[in-house]
């Protein structure tokens, strides 16, 4: 994959970008992607039903839902009629930004932080199948740009998957997920200022997995720069370390173009934290005809870097972050056969990156537009729109910001506290979010007494047991937890940037539970876990719930190896 350096030519894009005509502008300043708009354009809100949520839950849901229940008009001319159950009004949705409220006492609606209840997925499926608008915490706003839309009936009924994470352990909660989108009518006769767009969903790690997730670890760098680089960086040596992120690669990051040709009209990638971008490229046969498209690296073009521009001022490790999208200009004409692919590149250096992933939807319409070009006829014209780079849809999220996450609680450190007792052979038991012995909330107060480290000698491996998930208990009354090292002294405030993966030993139990239905791939489908043997006399490890990180435990390895 080639890498964007500063050359000449991206320095004057860079130029032309900042002289260009002005989009609307955050209040950072940065640029904003503006939306396209029609005469007889509506702009209204959406909202699911009341969803509950349970105490600790990361359950992965599907349900179905219109293509806007419980609509209210925020500006146009049209009205909520076109939604109206037996509707048969068709139109074109043309911008679509996605959220979630939690409904508080009274029915006082806000914005969960992220830190708090977050949204880790919702997924738009299509009324006639297939992903179409979706969303992480980064919350990203597809615009379609003037002219192109998704048609969709007013009473359409969809899919929704969804995954909405409870941090904390507080349940008996509620939610909306909500979207607000700008509806374009369908006239008769049709109208011929809108060309129909379909989504084109491009997932490295999607079918047939179910919940389309790779892990990204310190030391699946084999070059040692820091960056691990999914699919492409994926080991092919059983040895090496990553390998066994091969069996998630999906051939759903890759798409084939039809007969007919195709043009693209819009993308933006999807990343977890530790992300900083997701790279769309396209292979197309060059003149060894008949071995592979893109083997030959002259037969490949980058058409977009979708860059994670994170807010949060310690850099890649939280959901403070928006992500860039094409440019209104941005228009690739490919033709049947040509390949299209992404990557995903994860900043390896400071942390591990658990259940991670590399998504792009991309629109892409069956319309000859004048302004696309093709990469490899009009290779100049490509390279300038790709080196132009992104643009942001929005700006800073206050829910994002990850407030909690690294304040200091004066709470002790585990190291500088005496031992207490030994892991009994039954080890450490996680009951009511909490491990013990030797475990301990962030919460200020936390009595220093009960976070004392139980003892284990040196190479000596500690078993867990999840007393939060067990088999006969139904999905909502299970909390899915994990043990993942942290560096010591992993006693300060938590959020999604704190604690981070990054303990001296490498581990992670992935989360201990026994989802059902679509959450099978949630969970690892027990609840015990090992960790690798901890070897070094003298040294407190300590390790926290990713799921739910104000969780923490520490042990203490002490004496000599038993023989
Ligand atoms: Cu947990």
């Amino acid at each position: 994959m080639p890498r964007r350096a500063l050359t000449p030519g991206l320095l004057l894009a860079t130029l032309l970008a900042l002289l260009a005509p002005a989009s609307p502008a955050s209040a950072q300043g940065e640029e904003i992607l503006g939306a396209a708009s029609y005469p007889d354009m509506t702009t209204y809100t959406c909202r699911t039903d009341a969803i509950p949520i349970y105490a600790g839950q990361n359950m992965n849901l599907f349900a179905q839902t219109k293509t806007c229940p419980n609509a209210q008009k925020v500006s146009g001319p049209g009205d909520t009629s076109v939604f109206a159950p037996n509707s048969n009004a068709q139109g074109y949705i043309t911008r679509f930004s996605p959220s979630m409220v939690e409904i508080g006492k009274g029915g006082k609606l806000t914005t969960p932080s992220v830190w708090d209840l977050h949204l880790h997925h919702v997924v738009w499926l299509a009324p006639n199948g297939g992903p179409t608008f979706a969303s992480g915490e980064e919350k990203t706003i597809p615009k379609f740009p003037q002219g192109y839309g998704f048609k969709a009936g007013g009473d359409a009924t969809w899919g929704l998957n969804y995954m909405i994470h409870n941090l904390t352990a507080s349940g008996g909660r509620q939610i909306y997920i909500t979207w607000e989108m700008d509806w374009v009518p369908e006239t008769a006769p049709a109208r011929t200022d809108i060309n129909p767009a379909r989504i084109q969903w491009l997932d490295v790690a999607g079918a047939p997995q179910l919940y389309p997730v790779f892990d990204a670890e310190r030391g699946f760098d084999a070059d040692g720069d820091g960056e691990f680089v999914f699919p492409d960086d994926v080991p092919t040596d059983p040895a090496a370390p990553g390998y066994e992120e091969r069996s998630k690669i999906s051939n759903s990051g890759t798409w084939t173009v039809p007969n007919g040709g195709t043009t693209l009209v819009f993308g933006a990638g999807h990343l977890h934290p530790g992300g900083l971008h997701v790279d769309l490229e396209v292979a197309r046969d060059g003149p060894d005809a008949g071995s592979v498209d893109g083997d030959d690296p002259a037969e490949v073009r980058p058409l977009l870097r979708s860059d994670a521009k994170y807010y949060e001022p310690a850099g890649a490790v939280s959901w403070d972050v928006s992500m860039t999208a094409t440019r209104p200009d941005w228009r690739i004409s490919l033709k049947a056969g040509d390949t299209v692919s992404i990557d995903a590149t994860y900043d390896v250096k400071k942390a591990s990156w658990y259940e991670s992933m590399g998504i792009l939807p991309l629109a892409v319409s069956n319309a000859s537009d004048p302004a696309a070009k093709d990469p490899f006829d009009d290779e100049a014209a490509v390279r300038a729109m790709y080196d132009a780079g992104g643009i942001l849809t929005h700006g800073r999220l206050p829910e994002n910001i990850d407030r909690k996450a690294d304040k200091d609680l004066k709470l002790p450190d585990p190291r500088k506290l005496k031992s207490k007792g030994k892991v009994s052979k039954a080890g450490i038991v996680i009951d009511a979010f909490r491990y013990s012995k030797g475990g301990y909330s962030a919460f200020k107060g936390f009595p220093k007494d009960s976070m004392r480290p139980p003892v284990i000698r040196p190479g000596q491996s500690v078993a867990f047991t999840n007393y939060d998930a067990i088999l006969a208990m139904p999905d909502t009354e299970q909390a899915w937890h994990s043990i993942t090292s942290c560096k010591a002294p992993c006693n300060r405030g938590s959020g999604i940037g704190y604690p981070l993966a990054d303990g001296p030993i490498n581990f992670d139990s992935g989360q201990l539970g026994y989802g059902t239905g679509t959450s099978t791939e949630v969970t690892t489908g027990t609840s015990t876990y090992t960790t690798p043997p901890l070897t070094k006399a003298g040294k407190t490890y300590t390790y926290f719930c990713r799921i739910h990180p104000f969780m923490r435990g520490s042990v203490r390895v002490k004496g000599k190896q038993r023989k």
